[in-house]
């Protein structure tokens, strides 16, 4: 009998979400986190997000009010039904962090993986690796428009190209500076739509309101040599004006687009040369 690997054990890497094995205290933790970024978000993220998060009933409001009342962290199965009605997404249970082929794979067929443990007390403003706060109430919410959601496959789709041509590094910065890091530019002002952000308590005002970071048009080649930092706040966010914008990116073919950055030097990403700014004064007084 030949050994089993992990690898064919947890052959797409899905395991249970085992809703009912969550403590109090993990539901306590994520309303906490909640109703932090419910006071923050508003009027700093975007219309689109705030509008899939209250579709998705996710509220501790929304479930008091008898919608599997219990206030805290969502069933991924109750939230795969309603995001399967509107724009054919699932979320499935993964342990962490996955291969990017394996990553890549589940966005390429509208599959999000979602991590299912939740941050402890200590670590409510900063956590290394995605935690089920993070991709629950960062990344799902968008995955209820349309346009994102087309971006989302399309993006999974790229990435397992990407990785056959040997530019993952490229793409995962294309990644990382929008759907995680993404600023979006509305007749009202600059908005969040990057999960990073969105789910994070800091940097949901510094991103807009601190005059430091650079904040520039979204421009593929720019985005894909520019560096980036996984242990502090971004000092480069780049703007869209629409998620129209994101998905006509990705129809593009990158094959002849990445030999071309890879002869171009990276960016560090405290650079921005003169000019490239679209918006220097911070939104709101500092
Ligand atoms: N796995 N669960 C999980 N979540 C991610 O966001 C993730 C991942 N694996 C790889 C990966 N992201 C990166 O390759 C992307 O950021 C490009
Ligand atoms: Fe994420």
């Amino acid at each position: 009998m030949e050994k089993i690997t992990d690898r064919q054990v947890g052959q797409d890497w899905e395991i249970e979400q085992g809703w009912s094995r969550y403590s109090d205290e993990d539901h306590a933790i994520w309303r906490f986190l909640f109703e932090r970024q419910q006071k923050l978000l508003t009027g700093r993220a975007c219309r689109d997000y705030l509008e899939g998060l209250q579709r998705l009933g996710v509220a501790p409001t929304d479930q008091a009010r008898g919608l599997k009342a219990h206030g805290g962290i969502p069933d991924f199965a109750r939230l795969s039904d309603i995001l399967d009605r509107t724009t054919g997404w699932r979320i499935v249970a993964v342990p962490g962090l996955v291969p990017d082929d394996v990553f890549f794979g589940f966005l390429a067929e509208r599959r999000f993986p979602s991590t299912c443990f939740i941050r402890r007390r200590d670590q409510l403003d900063y956590l290394q690796e995605p935690d089920v706060f993070h991709d629950i109430y960062g990344h799902v919410p968008l995955l209820m428009n349309p346009v994102f959601a087309d971006y989302m496959q399309a993006f999974g789709e790229g990435g397992l190209r990407a990785l056959r041509l040997g530019y993952l590094p490229q793409l995962a910065r294309l990644y990382w500076y929008t759907v995680e890091f993404g600023l979006i530019a509305t007749p009202e002002g600059l908005r969040i739509y990057g999960s990073g952000i969105l789910s994070s308590g800091g940097e949901s005002i510094y991103c807009l309101d601190d005059p430091r970071p650079h904040r520039i048009g979204f421009d593929l080649c720019r985005i894909m040599r520019t560096e980036y930092r996984i242990d502090r706040y971004q000092q480069t966010y780049f703007v869209i004006d629409g998620f129209d914008q994101l998905f006509a990116a990705t129809q593009a073919d990158f094959a002849p687009i990445y030999p071309e950055i890879a002869r171009l030097p990276d960016i560090p990403p405290d650079f921005a040369w003169p000019g490239e700014r679209v918006q220097t004064e911070p939104m709101r007084a500092a």
